[in-house]
């Protein structure tokens, strides 16, 4: 008996020890303009899951070290759009860009805001 229970614990080891961080890396753009926008865009990305995230004013890229297990590339994006900003993937969220100070009102040239889709 007690060598099955060795035997169990050893084939579900490997299961309980598979919470290990599965860590990736991320560089993508993201349109913004100042100090302002970067402080925005990085702090819309505290979140569990994201280790660390850095905009680059220049070049308007970001590095995103996360956890794919805690947190999806879309998440990372959708969190981005939601604080106003668009990126190389998803437009921005059209009412979060007009609370931006008018400073930061970037030209939104990643993604054309969405028509009316009231015409077919
Ligand atoms: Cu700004």
């Amino acid at each position: 008996m007690k060598k099955l229970i060795g035997l169990m614990a050893l084939i579900l080891f490997p299961f309980l020890g598979s919470a290990k961080a599965d860590m990736d890396t991320l560089v993508f753009k993201v349109s913004g303009n100042c100090e302002m926008c970067k402080e925005r865009i990085e702090d819309a990305l505290d979140v569990k899951g994201v280790k660390t995230a850095d905009w680059n004013q220049k070049t308007k890229m970001i590095t995103v070290v996360y956890d794919k297990s805690k947190i999806t590339e879309d998440k990372i994006h959708e969190l981005i759009t939601k604080a106003g900003y668009e990126t190389s993937k998803k437009a921005a969220d059209q009412d979060a860009y007009k609370e931006l100070p008018g400073c930061c009102q970037y030209d939104q040239t990643q993604h054309k805001p969405k028509k009316s889709e009231a015409k077919p």
